[in-house]
């Protein structure tokens, strides 16, 4: 019929090329810019069909975040907000591998009879469009739209560029019937940020010029979006750098991933710096690390990674808790004990892990590297904390816990205006708005850690000395197939290649509180070495020979 010969026209112009096979990853298809017409098109196909199954708006970003700036790459966003449901993983696979227009149509019929999709009648789809800075992103958005519109009765609304939190937090919003646009988001996080703010014991300190945050932008969309940000606060300095406009290239010498990985400053840092409060977004903006410039002698950072902040908003969240709960006469006030958990992979720093259930005794999961394992384990607590050591992450309040909260602030409001009680009941609720639950937010990370910094008045020495990182490497082995390797334990063992495993385990052993392990990446054709150990020195011998074990 109409659909399909319209379907058959359009595919015929986005042929997909030789030889390549992609794989919806970690961060949906990510390859060279120049490879990926064919999978944006069909994404964008995707992305209709799953609107007219959910019957409600879906996202569908441009980005390849940290990599380089001609790499790029496109996911999709559902309607919670989240990453595509894991079930449909394999469609867009089989959708964008398809050789030849006829296959591809074919596998559209089969998954719409499979999933009994309804395509005519009153139904419709909608789906919003947003990407990064990369130069390649225009084009690809207009390939995206020629898929969204090969299906009939879907609409398509294009943002521009937007960074991926805040396409998540748009859909996420609107499906909730929420006010949903770039304004409403930024509105939101300010005005929270304001209201945390306000509740600070002894009123804020007045932020003097020495007292600045200074953000690396990574030459992407963050840096900008900061800076709009900004000019809607104004209890917080902060002074941007490396936005994009002083022709720095995205990602190349800055950035989240720079800094966390290879524990230097980023260009556009130096001596002059030394002892500031700096912090550093990644390309599209979802990962925020804090760092201070050791000494003008050397160019390594203390870093404060995603554990760190993990560490800052998990002792936030209790002490809030326990205040509220200090109050609770068990008479009159009905009590709740909120689960709270927190996530991490096995990239967090070991030292993190033995802190937060030592100091904290909070129950700490381990999940396999990628958002949507932790964001899922999170969900299931009343306050659930997750957090990559690469500073991507947010924190999830369960609707019982939120409407438990909102009933006991306008109890407290009522017979207690003002206590301790109530403005830890605020804060908790300032906080479930000013982070982003759909997704790691950057930019709304770093608000929070910036309230709770001024909260507690500590300086980013003092949280950086929260405990010590152990010395920990990680190297990258470029390999032909990386599907090679297969894992389980949440990413710790190696099943295959037979004998590695082995291997790794007796050279661990040689040094103390050695650690390490291998997975393939799932955003680029290598295999990952990550190491930890005593010293710096021994960490580094200890990841070398695990990377050899690889060649
Ligand atoms: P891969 O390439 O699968 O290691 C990287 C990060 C993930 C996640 C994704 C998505 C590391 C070690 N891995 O995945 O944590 O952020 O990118 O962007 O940092
Ligand atoms: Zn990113």
């Amino acid at each position: 019929e109409e659909q399909v010969s319209l379907l058959l026209k359009s595919a015929a112009l986005f042929p997909p090329p030789h030889g390549v096979k992609l794989s919806y990853g970690t961060a949906g298809f990510r390859a060279d810019a120049s490879l990926l017409q064919s999978a944006v098109f069909r994404v964008g196909i995707l992305a209709a069909l799953r609107s007219f199954k959910t019957q409600s708006v879906i996202g569908l970003m441009i980005t390849a975040s940290h990599n380089k700036v001609t790499d790029n790459g496109v996911k999709v966003a559902d309607p919670n907000g989240g990453m595509l449901s894991q079930d449909w993983e394999p469609f867009a696979d089989k959708l964008v591998n398809a050789s030849t227009p006829q296959l591809l149509v074919s596998f559209i019929v089969e998954f719409i009879k499979k999933e009994n999709i309804q395509l005519v009648g009153k139904l419709s789809a909608e789906v919003w469009l947003g990407r990064d800075t990369r130069p390649s992103g225009e084009s690809l958005i207009e390939v995206a739209k020629e898929g969204i519109n090969s299906i009939i009765g879907a609409a398509v609304l294009d943002f521009g560029v937007l960074t991926t939190p805040q396409l998540h937090w748009m859909i996420r919003a609107r499906s909730k019937g929420w006010k949903a646009t770039e304004q409403n988001y930024f509105e939101q996080l300010s005005s929270s940020f304001r209201c945390l703010m306000d509740l600070t014991p002894n009123g804020i300190k007045v932020n003097v010029e020495d007292d600045k945050l200074i953000v690396d932008g990574a030459n992407g969309v963050g840096g900008e979006k900061l800076e709009i940000l900004n000019s809607m606060l104004n209890n917080l300095a902060i002074e941007v750098r490396n936005c994009g406009n002083d022709r720095g290239i995205l990602n190349e010498g800055v950035g989240a991933d720079y800094v966390q990985k290879e524990k230097l400053i980023p260009r556009g840092f130096g001596s002059k710096d030394v002892g500031k409060r700096c912090a550093s977004l990644d390309g599209d903006a979802d990962r925020l690390v804090y760092f201070s410039v050791l000494s003008d002698l050397s160019n390594e950072v203390d870093l404060v990674d995603g554990d760190k902040i993990l560490s800052l908003f998990a002792i936030f969240v209790t002490e809030q808790l326990s205040i509220l709960y200090k109050g609770a006469d068990p008479e009159t006030h009905s009590s709740y004990q909120a689960r709270v958990g927190v996530v991490q992979t096995a990239y967090a720093n070991g030292a993190s892990t033995d802190y937060l259930k030592q100091s904290s005794g909070l129950e700490v999961v381990l999940t396999p590297t990628g958002v949507k394992f932790l964001h899922e384990k999170a969900a299931l607590y009343d306050i659930g904390i997750y957090f990559e050591a690469n500073g991507h992450g947010t924190i999830l309040f369960s609707d019982g816990f939120l409407s438990w909260l909102e009933a006991k602030n306008n109890e407290l409001a009522s017979i207690s205006e003002g206590s301790e009680e109530q403005k830890a009941a605020m804060r908790l609720l300032a906080v479930s708005r000013l982070i982003n639950q759909a997704v790691g937010d950057a930019l709304s990370g770093l608000l929070l850690v910036e309230s709770i910094l001024q909260y507690k008045g500590w300086s980013v020495h003092k949280w950086a000395g929260l405990y010590e990182d152990l010395p920990s490497r990680q190297l990258k082995v470029k390999v032909v197939d990386r599907t090679a390797v297969v894992t389980e334990n949440a990413q710790t063992v190696v099943v295959r290649p037979l004998g590695i495993q082995d291997a790794i385990i007796a050279e661990t052993a040689k040094y103390p509180r050695g650690r390490s392990f291998i997975r393939p990446s799932g955003t680029e054709d290598v295999i990952r070495v990550y190491a930890e150990a005593s010293t710096q020195e021994a960490v580094d011998n200890l990841a070398n020979s695990v990377a050899m074990l690889v060649d």
